[in-house]
């Protein structure tokens, strides 16, 4: 029996249901609420000891870290058919899903940087957001937490977030200029590992990022929107309102990130 442990808008845990759909499995569903701090519960930290999600629990089995669980279903559960053969792809795909960590770290400052300070400082009172602080395991994320609340776009976090994006779509465009998919023509775990990021970003309202130079992510992205894997496991979670306010909050912050995008260039 497959439980997973998830977040309804947690992009990590969008890539869990994507792959849980393409792959067609069932699973039992156990829903935390971030905001509320689920994640530090007793029983949940003993799953999974720096309280994120998603957590994945197969047949006793637990499994952390959102591609390892993307490459465990496909390969116990899914008989590898989201894995490519060959010494390369296998090398390339493996590459892929170890370059989500920092993908996600980036998406992570974008959010922070923007919509999600925008939301916690007008909806938190400074105690409020101490003790969420607090209560954060590792003293780094705690750092960039707060830093990223308190100084927005100018914190040190967002120039090394952008620099992360901007290597991670001119390899996605090199890949995806002349092919359907990023390993090829055959749809793989790399596109189901990269679409909830790319996705949150343009919830932000930062497509500006790539829609110029990079073009091939919005045809790509705009490909795994329109699959029943997107629909099962990202829109079908969706908050319409949490949308608009991430929309509204991140659009406010696209001049100064279009500026700072260009300074990199
Ligand atoms: N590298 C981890 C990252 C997990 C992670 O940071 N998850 C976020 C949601 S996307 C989380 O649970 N955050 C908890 C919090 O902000 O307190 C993975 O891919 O599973």
């Amino acid at each position: 029996m497959l439980t997973l442990y998830h977040g309804p808008t947690s992009v990590c845990s969008q890539k869990v249901r994507v792959a849980l759909a393409e792959l067609g499995l069932s699973y039992e569903s156990r829903l935390l609420d971030l905001q509320k701090g689920d994640q530090y519960a007793p029983d949940y930290l003993r799953l999974n000891p720096a309280a994120v999600v998603p957590t994945l629990v197969d047949d006793g089995l637990v499994v952390v870290e959102s591609s390892l669980i993307l490459d465990h279903l496909d390969r116990e559960r899914g008989g590898g058919r989201l894995s490519p053969m060959g010494r390369e792809p296998e090398v390339t795909a493996a590459h892929w899903l170890l370059r989500t960590l920092d993908i996600h770290a980036a998406v992570n400052t974008l959010s922070f940087s923007t919509a999600m300070r925008a939301n916690i400082l007008a909806s938190r009172t400074a105690d409020e957001i101490a003790q969420m602080m607090a209560r954060m395991p590792d003293p780094v994320a705690r750092m960039k937490r707060r830093t990223l609340l308190e100084e927005g776009l100018a914190a040190v976090f967002v120039e090394q977030a952008l620099r992360q994006l901007r290597r991670t779509f001119a390899d996605m465009q090199l890949a995806l200029g002349q092919r359907r998919w990023m390993m090829g023509e055959t749809f793989s775990k790399v596109d189901v590992a990269l679409v909830a990021y790319v996705d949150r970003i343009e919830r932000l309202g930062f497509a500006g990022l790539w829609l110029e130079e990079f073009p091939a992510i919005a045809r790509w992205l705009a490909a795994m929107q329109a699959r029943p894997s997107y629909a099962a496991g990202i829109a079908a979670f969706a908050d319409p309102v949490g949308r608009e306010k991430m929309r509204q909050g991140g659009s406010a912050h696209w001049p100064e990130l279009a500026r700072q995008w260009e300074g990199l260039r």
